[in-house]
């Protein structure tokens, strides 16, 4: 059947209890309707195991597209052992010890500490090298006939956008958001925050691109931007939590 209607939702970060409601909230049809994912679905929330096994579910039974942020990288890297040890003391300072206490089944994140990252990534492995793996081999855009999807931005010095960089993909700000697109389409992007681009959490809309992180896992919002025919339509939001955001400020302190 052909779908008729598409959803991009991005940076859940372990916020899968906000997921959950916000697919009912746009009563999402994987029949009828396309959904993408922009990325960044682990850390700083409380459920990083739970919402990749959504995620998971939403791609293999709903034909879902997710596509790879820059957390979902540094945690497959942390996890296969391929960190420098800079990489890992930034996934901790990232709210990487959530990550870790929610797939550990651990309680209290603070208990989570750098020194002991061997020790979890053993036993995250031994029981969740699935997720791992499922997260290592996402793809970083999808690509529509009006929309481009990707998790941080397009590299306006590149001329072909297909050949830019991972890093551009994963992690571009500034360099991206703030030039025109020269793709000839527009560009839907999560990574920065909307609070970031017009000091509110709503879909910032800013011409030829448009931010959807509405910053759930900072208590905010997570975002669902709906298209129809190649038209933004509507934008569903579901509120985060105080717990998230609690979370997410005593990890970034
Ligand atoms: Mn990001």
């Amino acid at each position: 059947m052909n779908k008729t209607r598409t959803l991009a939702i991005s940076d859940i970060h372990g916020c899968a209890e906000q997921l959950k409601r916000l697919l009912a909230k746009c009563r999402f049809d994987a029949r009828c309707d396309r959904l993408v994912l922009l990325g960044d679905y682990v850390d700083r929330g409380p459920g990083s195991r739970q919402a990749v096994a959504l995620v998971r579910r939403l791609v293999r039974e709903s034909g879902a597209i997710a596509l790879q942020g820059n957390h979902d990288r540094r945690f497959v890297r942390v996890m296969q052992g391929r960190a420098h040890p800079a990489e890992i003391l930034k996934f901790f300072e990232k709210g990487g010890a959530e990550a870790i206490g929610s797939y550990l089944g651990a309680g209290h994140a603070s208990r989570i500490v750098p020194e002991r990252v061997s020790e979890y990534r053993a036993r995250i492995m031994a029981g969740c090298e699935d997720h791992i793996r499922f997260l290592e081999h996402l793809p970083y855009y999808y690509e529509d006939d009006h929309f481009i999807y990707v998790h941080a931005g397009l590299n306006p010095e590149i001329q072909d956008w297909r050949q830019q960089s991972v890093m551009d993909y994963l992690f571009i700000r500034e360099a991206f958001y703030k030039h025109p697109v020269t793709a000839g389409k527009t560009v839907v992007f999560g990574h920065t925050k909307a609070i970031e681009l017009h000091d509110k959490p709503d879909v910032w809309f800013g011409g030829d691109k448009i931010g959807i992180d509405g910053g759930c896992s900072y208590g905010y919002q997570l975002n669902a931007l709906e298209i129809v025919d190649g038209a933004v339509t509507r934008v569903y939001v579901e509120p985060g939590t105080r717990t998230s955001r609690a979370a997410a400020g005593r990890r970034s302190r």
